[in-house]
């Protein structure tokens, strides 16, 4: 494919996942821009660049930035990676450039925002996404590639055909092909399923860990923490089957049980958000599953609580 043909991609929220898919990018010369949010940030990603370690080597990438005052085209095809509470307050700062019919993917934990920028964005192509890579953020704009994994796509938008990739999204499917420690793509048609299981696993284990301050693996064997993680799978399979979900193959708790013994060593993303006083994304995650949950008449005791114990916990949680 000639570097002419490629598409260009802007990326909004350079955390760990937004900075891992800019390197991979620029990797497949692909114009790439990160949206900063000051002109600090800005002029510091340009003198830093982006540093990826995956194993034992690190590599610096400097994709191009831009802030929002400052000029540059309309944005066509965007890769959205911010949390899902700051979606939308993101978008804003940049909604002006964004071109009418944009192509966005739309690549976080949780569920619900992509309902909500449809709203605000009622043209807009809207792609989820999700993945089971594993990286998280060293420093600022230094990214560990922790575990490699795969990353599904599909259409969310009610006026998109699930059936096939638009070109920019298929130009990236095929860019990751047959290459070694990049990201591997693939087209989903029914994206909803692999969202709603991602969702899943992340409302049994995400709270809990944060809860114990347990790393992913000494879950399994906390006595309170796992019976509240089997109880919290009874209630999740519940909505799950009355919101007419594909069920997880084997079970959640068995799905559970093996992401936690693969990740055993991480300390989940809601616990890396409580300890560093964060916000959190429980309200897109068990407070998703409560919501979906209360439509259908089901209490959800389970998620109630462990979200009214974060809380507890945690104030800016
Ligand atoms: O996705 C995760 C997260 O931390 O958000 C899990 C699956 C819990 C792995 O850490």
């Amino acid at each position: 494919m000639s570097k002419q043909l490629h598409q260009p991609w802007h990326i909004l929220g350079a955390g760990a996942i937004g900075c891992l898919w800019a390197h991979n990018m620029q990797q497949w010369q692909l114009p790439v821009t990160l949206l900063a949010r000051t002109q600090e940030e800005h002029r510091q990603m340009q003198v830093k660049g982006i540093q990826v370690t995956a194993g034992k080597v690190t590599h610096i990438s400097r994709p191009a930035s831009i802030f929002p005052s400052m000029s540059g085209g309309t944005i066509t095809n965007l890769l959205i990676c911010t949390k899902t509470y700051a979606t939308l307050g993101a978008i804003k700062a940049w909604r002006k450039r964004l071109h009418p019919q944009v192509n966005i993917v739309l690549l976080q934990n949780g569920m619900g925002t992509a309902q909500s920028l449809q709203s605000l964005l009622p043209k807009a192509n809207i792609y989820c996404a999700t993945t089971t890579d594993g990286a998280w953020r060293k420093g600022l704009w230094q990214v560990v590639r922790a575990g490699t994994g795969s990353t599904q796509i599909g259409a969310f938008s009610a006026h998109l055909s699930p059936q096939n990739p638009p070109p920019p999204i298929a130009q990236l499917i095929s860019l990751s092909v047959g290459e070694i420690d990049t990201l591997a793509l693939h087209w989903h048609q029914d994206i909803i399923t692999p969202m709603w299981h991602k969702l899943a696993v992340n409302s049994v284990i995400n709270a809990l860990t944060a809860v114990y301050q347990v790393k992913n693996g000494d879950l399994i064997y906390h006595q309170q923490g796992r019976l509240r993680l089997e109880q919290l799978c009874i209630e999740t399979e519940d909505v799950m089957s009355r919101c007419h979900i594909t069920p997880i193959p084997q079970g959640l708790l068995q799905k559970a049980l093996r992401v936690l013994q693969q990740t055993a060593d991480n300390q989940s993303s809601m616990l890396q958000d409580c300890l560093a006083e964060r916000p959190t994304e429980i309200d897109a995650i068990n407070g998703f599953i409560i919501q979906q949950g209360a439509i259908m008449h089901l209490p959800c005791a389970a998620h109630k609580q462990i979200c009214q114990d974060l809380r507890q916990q945690y104030p800016n949680a």
